[in-house]
């Protein structure tokens, strides 16, 4: 007998629903949820392949403890006893930022890894953490923290509703949006066209949007700071700024055009290889298309200029008046966020407020580079002691970080490693301790993050689809029994941790004016919450004190848990809607345009006005059944066109003599490895492309798919030294390589 049940899709940033076909506690279908509120019945191959992802035979079962350097299973109570032992010795003996803490991406999918995480850092009081962020969307933090004094405030492009999409560095049609939570991207982006409206992408590749668009530029990668920088020249030159309402909410309009002086589209054009004519026409359009929005994402983000890249986006649409109005880009408006304040001065954004110790790499947002974990694992200073015990959650650095081989090594000469890892893979391979998650059917499921960043408020939850197997751990309590082991409480009750931040969170919000609990007592609240578990009653109370909630009985008819799980395939929140200056947390309380350290960067990018590749540059892409380095291991989802091959310009072959099929030598500053060639014209010349999260040959994992095309990790060309040094972010895309062919083989 089969049965259904709902389950958001944890696999991309567009959390579609789902409706799975299960048989006993196996998942043997997945369509999309046609009457999930959001996503409408879309699915793509991934979600298609649930299933298959969720059954993966090599999937860990049980805990695995290294002894006498050999991993084998463990109980759950052998491994959190292992880690107590692990972990506190290191803390006592070299203080807490001698244990590092890495979170990678699959902590936004999950719901133990939105709520367990921070309370991990802040037990273990420690500096060095690390996170996806740092090879990803750190510089759009950074813009956001330095123009609106938060850096979670991130504007998303209303696609339902606009009439004019710059697209840069993005590529939707495969990754299924980044940053901008949106089931059916491809959908939405036919719709803008055909109701008239444009589409331009900015994107090294001649990629499957980049084919969509009524425009697409070949940019010269890395540049795109530079060439929005001449846009807004133009927009000023041209007199064609017009904020519109915002203005009232602006501080240093009057200083931009100084600052973009420089950045006239004939300056820019050589280095972006995009004609000044061409600039011209894109800021004319933005000015007058009747709303319009920029978006940028990892291609405008992981290059030298990130930060000013990601800044000069939201400049961008300030100045053609399009930030927070309908149709332009605006901020969404969750459920679980924060009961807002009224609006007002805040305490703004600090960088660098520590720095890491080997490189003295600033801090950003709590955290440091992702780039510098290895050498703060593997160099000691004078200035402290290097990280001896490492927490990996839902990270897999040594192919996701650069210089995977210095990392690979670093990882081995810790003292001590966990991994909260479902895989025994290239990263957890090293840990003394792995602790795997269920799959995601014996999961629950909401968005905390994504629906920060949905292009249409709305809030869903399901429960897992699969009870627990017998022997599983659900991944809340094993993060939260995790917490208390490694912060000398081992042994607890693992609801403890939730205890604590929901006094926590309650006794704060009594004490706020503008709550709707003010003065009540937090223990009466506490005893109110609904839900099965830690995780559900911290669900619960985050929607009570949310912007939609009912305050705990204050608005009867607002959300609660529920009211949430009385409709299954969730609750519409409208559209997105204008919301300055509420969101905004400077200390100025408007937006701040010209901030001290953005103005500080620009003399970086004016020196770019005059550097040129003198090789080739790599740039890196996504495949529409991958996931970074984790999906290598489900035949589903691998083989046809999703391989690890080197995409190269056929002038560029010709020139070198490569030939497609051929394997070529790429040598970067961290290193070298060996690709197929596919000759293709979707790169420009001068630009050749590897895909990410490959590499899976290394000994002692158990991936027995990913294992036989293991492909090779693109990182392993970088040596770790180049960031964006606003946000420490790496530079993964425009690195220099060069090919070595034929004799030199
Ligand atoms: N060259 C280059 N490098 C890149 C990128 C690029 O474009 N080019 N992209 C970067 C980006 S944007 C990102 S976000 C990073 C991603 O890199 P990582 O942060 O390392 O993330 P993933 O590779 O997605 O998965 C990390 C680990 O999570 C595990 N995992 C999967 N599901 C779960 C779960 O439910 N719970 C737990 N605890 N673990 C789980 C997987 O087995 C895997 O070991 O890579 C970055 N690296
Ligand atoms: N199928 C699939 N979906 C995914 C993922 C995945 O691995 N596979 N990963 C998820 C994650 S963690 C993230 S962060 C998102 C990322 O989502 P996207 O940002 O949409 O990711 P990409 O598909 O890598 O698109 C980035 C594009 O930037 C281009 N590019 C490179 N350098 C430059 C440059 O200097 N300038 C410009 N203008 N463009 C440049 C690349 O050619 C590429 O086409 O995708 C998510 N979704
Ligand atoms: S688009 Fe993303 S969320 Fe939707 S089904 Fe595919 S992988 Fe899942
Ligand atoms: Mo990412």
């Amino acid at each position: 007998m089969s049965r259904t049940a709902l389950r958001i899709c944890p696999l991309c940033e567009a959390t579609c629903g789902l409706t799975l076909t299960i048989e006993g506690t196996k998942v043997t279908g997945a369509r999309g949820d046609r009457d999930d509120v959001f996503s409408q019945g879309f699915i793509c191959p991934k979600g298609a392949s649930f299933g298959a992802v969720d059954g993966d035979p090599d999937r860990l079962r049980t805990p695995l403890v290294r002894e006498d350097g050999e991993l084998r299973e463990a109980s759950w109570e052998e491994a959190f006893d292992a880690i107590a032992a692990g972990v506190r010795p290191v803390v006592e003996r070299y203080g807490p930022n001698a244990v590092g803490v890495v979170l990678g991406n699959p902590n936004v999918h999950t719901v133990a890894g939105a709520l367990y995480p921070p309370v991990l850092i802040a037990g273990l009081r420690t500096r060095s953490v690390f996170t996806a962020s740092t090879v990803d969307q750190m510089p759009k933090h950074v813009s956001s923290g330095l123009l609106y004094g938060d850096a979670l405030a991130i504007p998303v492009p209303d696609l339902d509703h606009t009439d004019h999409l710059l697209l840069i560095g993005a590529n939707p049609l495969e990754s299924n949006g980044s940053l901008c939570t949106a089931p059916d991207f491809p959908g939405k982006l036919k719709a803008l066209k055909a109701r008239g409206g444009t589409l331009t992408v900015i994107d090294p590749r001649r990629t499957r949007t980049a084919k969509l668009a009524d425009r697409h530029l070949a940019i010269r990668p890395g540049t795109d700071a530079l060439l929005l920088a001449a846009m807004a020249h133009v927009l000023f030159e041209e007199g064609l700024v017009d904020p519109g309402e915002l203005t009232p909410h602006l501080q240093g309009l009057d200083e931009l055009p100084d600052a973009v002086r420089d950045f006239t589209p004939e300056a820019v054009a050589d280095a972006c290889d995009v004609a000044a004519a061409t600039i011209r026409t894109l800021a004319r359009e933005l000015a007058a298309a009747p709303t319009a929005a920029v978006y940028g994402r990892i291609g405008s983000c992981t290059v030298p200029h990130g930060t000013l890249a990601s800044w000069l986006v939201d400049v961008l649409n300030i100045l053609t008046g399009n930030l927070d109005r309908p149709g332009g880009a605006l901020f969404p408006q969750a459920a679980t966020d924060k009961t807002p304040r009224p609006a007002g001065p805040g305490h703004g954004f600090a960088l660098g407020r520590w720095r890491s110790r080997v490189s003295e790499h600033p801090e950003a947002k709590g955290e440091l580079p992702l780039s510098a974990l290895a050498e703060e694992i593997d160099t000691a200073t004078e200035e402290g002691e290097p990280i001896r015990a490492l927490i990996a959650v839902a990270a897999n650095p040594v192919l996701s970080a650069p210089d995977g081989d210095r990392l690979d090594k670093a990882l081995g000469s810790l003292d001590f490693m966990v991994s909260v890892d479902p895989y025994l893979n290239e990263t957890s391979r090293h840990a003394h301790v792995v602790l795997p998650p269920p799959p995601p059917s014996q999961s629950p499921h909401h968005d905390f993050a994504f629906n920060t960043l949905a292009v249409r408020n709305q809030v869903r939850y399901t429960r897992p689809a699969v009870p627990l197997e017998p022997g599983r751990m659900a991944e809340s309590e094993i993060l939260a029994r995790l917490i208390l082991a490694a912060t000398g409480m081992h042994g607890a009750d693992p609801s403890a941790v939730d205890d604590l931040v929901i006094g926590q969170t309650l006794g704060k919000a009594v004490m706020e004016p503008h709550s709707p609990v003010h003065g009540r007592d937090p223990q009466e609240l506490a005893a109110r919450l609904t839900g099965d578990s830690g995780p559900e009653r911290r669900l619960d109370m985050m929607l009570r004190l949310g912007p939609y909630g009912d305050g705990f009985g204050v608005r009867p008819d607002g959300l609660t848990l529920e009211k949430l799980l009385a409709h299954p395939h969730g609750i519409d929140l409208g559209p997105l809607r204008s919301r300055l200056p509420q969101p905004l947390k400077t200390v100025s309380g408007r937006v701040e345009l010209l901030p001290r350290p953005i103005a500080d960067d620009l003399p970086r990018l004016r020196e770019a006005l005059r550097r040129r590749p003198d090789g080739l540059v790599l740039v890196g892409r996504r495949h529409l059944r991958s996931n970074n380095s984790w999906m290598h291991n489900v035949p589903a989802l691998t083989g046809g066109t999703n391989r690890c091959t080197l995409h190269i310009h056929p002038e560029d072959a010709e020139r070198l003599g490569v030939s497609d099929g051929a394997p070529v030598r790429v040598k970067g500053a961290g290193g070298e490895v060996t690709a197929p060639a596919e000759v293709t014209d979707a790169v420009r010349p001068g630009v050749v492309s590897l895909p990410h999260g490959w590499g899976h040959d290394r000994p002692g994992t158990r991936l027995s798919h990913a294992s036989r095309a293991p492909g090779v990790n693109v990182n392993q060309l970088l040596d770790g030294t180049l960031l964006d040094p606003l946000s420490g972010n790496a530079v993964l895309n425009g690195v220099p390589v060069k090919l070595v062919i034929g004799s030199a083989l």
